[in-house]
């Protein structure tokens, strides 16, 4: 009977990180997007600043036809387009997405897009612009008030990334991992900081992840968004314990 219970608990436990593992991810299809698929409990919302349209030709390679078109409305003020609202955290969360830019040619354009707390705190505030009077392009990320380049010229390439975050609310940092989809070339960083301190109290309070995109020139789309909270190391204990309990099942027989 108790090693009966054992098993159910180990089944339980196993069960339960096969649905935290599990990703969704928003493809954007069939606009306009209404379907609370994330985490069970997403929201992605447009306005006037965003919206879901046919994928451009130019799109690398993602699921389905559409994506979401962040496009500006007055080009010489700063837009903000919200996006998904109610993301799930765990400890270890795993965001990714699509990105492709163009920051157009008019001075200063820049965009940006923030992971972050329906109260503003910032997680992962990452950014793409070309400096005023300067003629590349570069891709940078806050880390609290400095800014660090990690690359500082991707002008005359395909401006198309696929952007992976895993994020740890213990260590208040996130590894950042950009692959280039014109050339396959790898931008990463390990260990970054936090922009904000946020609690994953906080996070799962005010879970959002923010397009807040400051259009002054050109557009992105944007495919395949995803968070997904980690299996806690419980729920791992979890499967190793099942492993053992089958291991010793058939030893037995
Ligand atoms: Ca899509």
């Amino acid at each position: 009977m108790y090693k009966g219970i054992t098993i159910v608990s180990a089944l339980v436990a196993a069960i339960g990180f096969v649905a935290a593992a599990q990703a969704e991810i928003i493809t954007f299809e069939n606009p306009p997007y209404t379907l609370a698929a994330l985490n069970g409990q997403d929201g992605w919302t447009t306005n006037a600043n965003s919206t879901v349209i046919a994928k451009p030709a130019t799109f690398p390679e993602s699921a389905g036809a559409q994506s979401a078109w962040l496009k500006p409305v007055d080009t010489t003020i700063f837009n903000t387009s919200r996006g998904l609202a109610g993301a799930d955290f765990a400890d270890v969360t795993q965001f990714s997405m699509l990105y492709d830019f163009n920051v157009g040619s008019a001075n200063g354009p820049y965009q940006e897009i923030i992971l972050g707390t329906s109260d503003g705190l910032n997680i992962i505030h990452l950014g793409v612009e070309s400096p005023l009077n300067q003629t590349y392009t570069r891709l940078y990320a806050f880390d609290g008030a400095a800014v660090s380049f990690y690359a500082t010229n991707i002008a005359g390439k395909r401006h198309a990334f696929s952007i992976t975050a895993t994020i740890s609310f213990a260590t208040q940092t996130y590894d950042l991992t950009l692959i280039d989809l014109a050339d396959s070339s790898v931008y990463s960083v390990t260990g970054y900081q936090f922009q904000n301190t946020v609690s994953l109290a906080q996070a799962q309070a005010g879970g959002r992840l923010l397009f807040d995109v400051g259009f002054r020139g050109g557009s992105a789309y944007v495919d395949n968004v995803s968070i997904v909270p980690e299996p806690s190391s419980l729920a791992l204990l979890g499967c190793g314990l099942i492993g053992l309990l089958v291991y010793a099942w058939r030893k037995r027989k």
